[in-house]
């Protein structure tokens, strides 16, 4: 529980700042590493063997070249190169010029089952395949890959009635310490305050399986904007009502080692398989009624 609510607040933080890329979003969460500096393209070995130019000549070369690709941000997987006419584009990474990765949980399962040394290694590889092979390559959960052992339709029925929980509280626990942080907005803070400030609430705990599913019941409201909450963090890239795998991976690439039942439920998410997880289908599979899905509460 507490690695949930830890996990989840790194990802509002994460949100808070949310780069452009989606995938930087990604790698962002997945690695616990500092993002590692692209290798200036001025510090080309190429371009210093360059026996012609005197030193001083050499320097501006190497400045020009830097600064072409200075502000030139390349999504993850790629870095950035310049052409003859010094024009800065981005280019698929070698996964060789990846650092090692220091610890086992630096490495990534792929969609493809094979693991990765580090994400670095991974979105380097992705780029590099493309759809080549007809499908898209995805980060599919952090970590080597295992087994993962079937998810029953008995435990695909438990695994919302958790998350909802889960989701009820780190919204909680933001709203508690952000004082300073900024951790929510201001209309989210309205809408937390009403929760938090119920008496009703069902408190943080190891609870039951009964009485959580007993607690939706009879504090069904309190549940519906969680719901929402979540799915707004996540879809960011673009906020267009719809999430993508690579929009979803931030929230299932860490929780599926610790659920089995992760993969099954968000593919039944997408219950008209479209590869979208529309609004409407993530609030259905949290249990929130047709009446009660609204847009407006994706703040
Ligand atoms: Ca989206
Ligand atoms: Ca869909």
């Amino acid at each position: 529980m507490r690695v949930w609510i830890l996990f989840v607040l790194c990802l509002a933080a994460s949100a808070r700042a949310a780069p452009a890329e989606e995938e930087a979003f990604v790698e962002e969460l997945v690695t616990e590493e500092p993002v590692v500096e692209e290798p200036e393209v001025g510090a080309n070995p190429v371009q210093i063997e360059v026996g012609e130019f005197d030193e001083a000549i050499e320097i501006v070369e190497d400045d020009a070249v830097e600064n072409a690709c200075l502000n030139h941000h390349c999504k993850k997987g790629k870095v950035c190169e310049v052409d003859e006419s010094n024009t800065p584009m981005c280019v698929c990474q070698d996964p060789t010029t990846c650092p090692p990765a220091e610890a086992e949980f630096e490495h990534v399962c792929g969609t493809d089952n094979k693991t990765y040394d580090s994400s670095c290694h991974f979105f380097a590889t992705k780029c590099a395949e493309g759809t080549k092979k007809g499908h898209k390559l995805h980060l599919d959960y952090v970590g080597p890959c295992k087994f993962i052992e079937p998810c029953v339709d008995s435990e695909l029925h438990e695994f919302p009635l958790r998350m909802r929980d889960w989701l009820k509280n780190v919204l909680v626990t933001l709203y508690e310490r952000d004082l300073d942080h900024n951790l929510l907005t201001e209309k989210q803070k309205l809408r937390v305050k009403k929760i938090y400030e119920n008496e009703k609430r069902l408190q943080a705990g190891d609870h039951s399986l009964d009485l959580l599913a007993h607690d939706f019941k009879k504090n069904y409201n309190m549940y519906i904007f969680p719901v929402h909450w979540q799915f707004g963090q996540l879809d960011q890239h673009p906020a267009d009502g719809y999430l993508t795998h690579s929009e979803l991976s931030p929230l299932r690439a860490p929780l599926i080692p610790m659920e089995h039942c992760t993969t099954r439920f968000f593919e039944e998410c997408d219950a008209d398989s479209d590869n979208y997880i529309a609004l409407e289908e993530w609030a259905a599979c949290f249990g929130v009624k047709e009446q009660d899905i609204d847009k407006e509460l994706v703040i």
